[in-house]
């Protein structure tokens, strides 16, 4: 979808030094003005009902047109937030694309009517999709800086790949880019603000953190944000920052401030801090009413500080434009925006039909057959030596661990990053010392084979390793990072929810972000506990746009990674604690290139009187339980491995129901709303009249799993309650 870098971009509009031409503070009005009157029309139209929402950019003009004329559309990269209407038009985006978001129109390039109007996109100026949450975009920024200095650092990554995502993810890069992210200042409250700052001063990143200061987030005073109510004071002591805190309602200040700022990045000498103070004339969206909160007196100051009228007061005071020629320019900007609303509003709207485009990639299908290729037998991993580990059958922990490897050296783009992933941060220790590689050892040895910068320990924040993944993800690199325990992922939820996956869809298929996060799950572990015992995959299968994998053995592992790797989605991968390193499941090495396909089912055991559909711990559960079964009842009980939980075969699961008329969905997550009670669901719905019996479900207690081993025991599920539930729907 092929934008113009708008025209009217005055070129030259910011001298690095030495006064702004007539000519440069002309073009700096027309852009806030061009800002304020695209809000004002579209607040006529959300009062005619021709639009559904409205935010405006008001006040914030002068901070942002500073910031977008110091920067580059197309070279550097954005990460604005909703307010930055003004920031947009100065880097091209034109009012006609504001207003097909709108009105939601098929037409609309930022996100084909799914987004609310203010949450930009352009792939081509390089403004990254944003969501409506707050402060998420400031991870992302952080991660785009860092892979721009990864392409610099290895300009073999940037080459494209036959037969995996490189094929569809192209790679820019300038070795002096600078990412810019911009909030509100309620917004700093968010942990992953600072988060981001953590990560950006500690690698010296170039990112410009721009602070739209407007004192209120919606109707809360900034004092009861930020204690001592000056977000500069509190970050003044993060190293390698370049600070500015400047009054955000005089553009030529505002200009200045990000052209030093930007200059510091440039340099490589870290991030910036740009904290401008502004004002928000109008209340914070439309659905809000400023007048119930703030004072008559309070607005009042704020309107005098309005950036536009001081703007044009300059204009007047220097003899830059008249009377006539600021109402000449004023009126042919109102006819410009009226013009471009009208057009917007004769806008296509998106079909309904395709509302399912782009949930998952369209180039590539993680599910196709043509992926599957057969184990290699005989086959040695580079780095080992055939007689010690060569063909013997080897662990899941081992044969995740090969895969990485192999992927790392199969792929240059791959970065694996997480909380003790690394051998030793302090690299000067690994001569003498063996490394860590990761709490269970899966990342062992990846640090001392392909460098710190491509393996290394993260901050100890999950957000910050997801939201991080995402940028680095939408520049065309494959983050493998680690959660260090399933329990552990929640502070990364809004981060794998509202954007890892949704990047692609919410952008209409601009953007992706096709990380891959790897996540020990799972009790069994016998004093695991509450807090590292934990199930939960349906709260992620119920999350379009996500691949859900679950493995129950090594070699699954490793032909299921090699795809989560290689495919063009965002993978969560669910690996078992419990069966990490059990004797169940163990393989020989398969080869660099084993591959299984997404969504296709494994019958672990075939039978003819009972389907029994689980994955992951209780796979080993049920073949016990179905061994007795077959010894001790005469029941002949069919096992499926689901292997993927998103997709997941629902041919193979039918195929078997419609053979044996029986089924159980057993799986170790809490029964209630379990990922059992959506397949069962469904087999009682299209495989009605298959059944003699209804669909029988096994899942743990409705709690969490507690420390005391007989009460572990008891809460998940084990062989023997299987055994009973087989029995039973044998029975019925
Ligand atoms: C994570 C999250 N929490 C809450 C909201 C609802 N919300 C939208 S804007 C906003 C206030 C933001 O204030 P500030 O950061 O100062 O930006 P401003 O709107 O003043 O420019 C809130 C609470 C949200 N969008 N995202
Ligand atoms: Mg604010």
């Amino acid at each position: 979808m092929g934008l113009a870098v708008s025209t009217a971009r005055v070129p030259g509009a910011a001298p690095d030094s030495g006064q702004l031409t007539p000519q440069q503070l002309i073009e700096i009005y027309r852009l806030m003005f061009l800002s304020r009157r695209v809000d004002d029309r579209e607040i006529l139209l959300k009062r005619q009902q021709k639009i559904y929402f409205q935010v405006s950019g008001a006040g914030h003009e002068a901070l942002q047109v500073g910031a977008a004329l110091a920067l580059r559309p197309g070279y550097d990269w954005f990460f604005p937030y909703y307010r930055d209407r003004a920031l947009c038009l100065a880097l091209g985006v034109t009012p006609e694309e504001m207003f097909l978001q709108a009105v939601g129109a098929a037409t609309d390039p930022a996100s084909g009517g799914r987004q609310m109007p203010a949450h930009w996109s352009s792939r081509p100026l390089h403004i990254v999709s944003t969501s409506s949450s707050t402060t998420t975009q400031v991870l992302h920024a952080v991660g785009c800086a860092e892979a721009g200095r990864y392409f610099s650092h290895h300009p073999e990554a940037v080459a494209k790949a036959e037969g995996d995502y490189r094929a569809f993810r192209d790679v820019e890069f300038h070795d002096d880019e600078v990412a810019l992210t911009c909030l509100g200042e309620g917004s700093t409250s968010q942990g992953e603000f600072w988060e981001a700052l953590n990560t950006a001063s500690n690698r010296k990143l170039p990112v410009i953190f721009c602070i739209e200061d407007n004192g209120y987030a919606i109707s809360v005073p900034v004092e009861v944000n930020t204690p001592g109510g000056n977000i500069s004071k509190l970050v003044a002591n993060f190293p390698n920052f370049h600070f500015a805190e400047i009054d955000g309602t005089d553009a030529e200040i505002c200009l200045r401030a990000f052209q030093a700022a930007a200059a510091h990045c440039r340099a490589g000498n870290g991030p910036a801090f740009v904290h401008g103070h502004c004002v928000r004339p109008y209340s914070h969206s439309l659905s809000d009413d400023d007048k119930l909160y703030r004072s008559a007196a309070e607005r009042e100051a704020d309107a005098m500080r309005d950036p536009i009228a001081k703007m044009q007061m300059r204009l007047l005071r220097e003899g830059i434009l008249s009377v006539d020629e600021i109402n000449a320019l004023e009126q042919q900007l109102d006819r410009e925006v009226a013009a471009a609303a009208e057009r917007a509003l004769e806008a296509p709207l998106p079909p309904v039909s395709g509302i399912s485009r782009h949930v998952y990639s369209e180039d590539l299908n993680p599910t196709s057959a043509s992926i599957a290729t057969e184990p290699t037998k005989g086959a040695v991993q580079a780095g080992k030596s055939a007689s010690a580990k060569g063909n013997a059958p080897r662990t899941m922990a081992d044969l995740i661990n090969a895969c990485l490897h192999d992927e790392m050296r199969h792929d240059p783009r791959i970065i694996v990053f997480g909380e003790d992933v690394a051998d030793a941060s302090r690299e000067g220790a690994l001569a003498e010392v063996k490394g860590k590689g990761g709490v269970f050892k899966l990342t062992a040895g990846l640090q001392a084979a392909f460098g710190s910068d491509r393996v290394f320990n993260s901050p100890l924040a999950e957000a910050n390793i997801v939201g991080q993944a995402v940028g680095y993800a939408t520049r065309g690199m494959k983050p493998v990072v680690e959660i260090q325990f399933f329990d552990y992922i929640w502070p990364a939820m809004h981060q794998i929810r509202n954007e890892l996956a949704l990047m692609r869809w919410r952008s209409n298929g601009e953007w992706a972000s096709p990380a891959v996060i790897r996540v020990p799950i799972g009790g069994y572990l016998t004093g695991g506990a509450i807090y590292h015992s934990q199930s939960g995959e349906s709260l992620f299968t119920h999350t379009p746009g996500l691949r859900v994998v679950f493995p129950s053995n090594a070699l699954d592992a490793n032909g299921l990674l090699r795809t989560a790797i290689r495919c063009d989605d965002p993978v969560l991968f669910f690996e078992h604690k419990r069966l990490y390193r059990e004797a169940y499941g163990r393989a020989s090495y398969p080869g660099p290139d084993f591959a299984i396909p997404f969504g296709k089912a494994s019958i672990v055991r075939p039978g003819a009187d009972i389907t029994l559909v689980t994955y992951g711990a209780v796979v080993p559960r049920a073949l016990q339980a179905a061994d007795k079964a077959q010894r001790e009842h005469g029941i002949d009980v069919e096992i499926l491995d689901l292997r993927t939980l998103n997709p997941y075969d629902w041919e193979a699961i039918a195929t078997s129901v419609r053979k044996t008329s029986r089924v159980i969905v057993a799986h170790e997550d809490m029964l209630s709303w379990g990922y059992g009670a959506e397949i069962a669901a469904r087999i009682a719905d299209e495989l009605f009249d298959d059944l003699d019996a209804p669909v029988r479900r096994i899942g743990a207690m409705d709690t969490f799993v507690a420390y005391q081993p007989l009460l572990e025991d008891a809460i998940l599920p084990q062989p023997a309650s299987i055994v009973k539930a087989i029995q039973d729907l044998r029975a019925y």
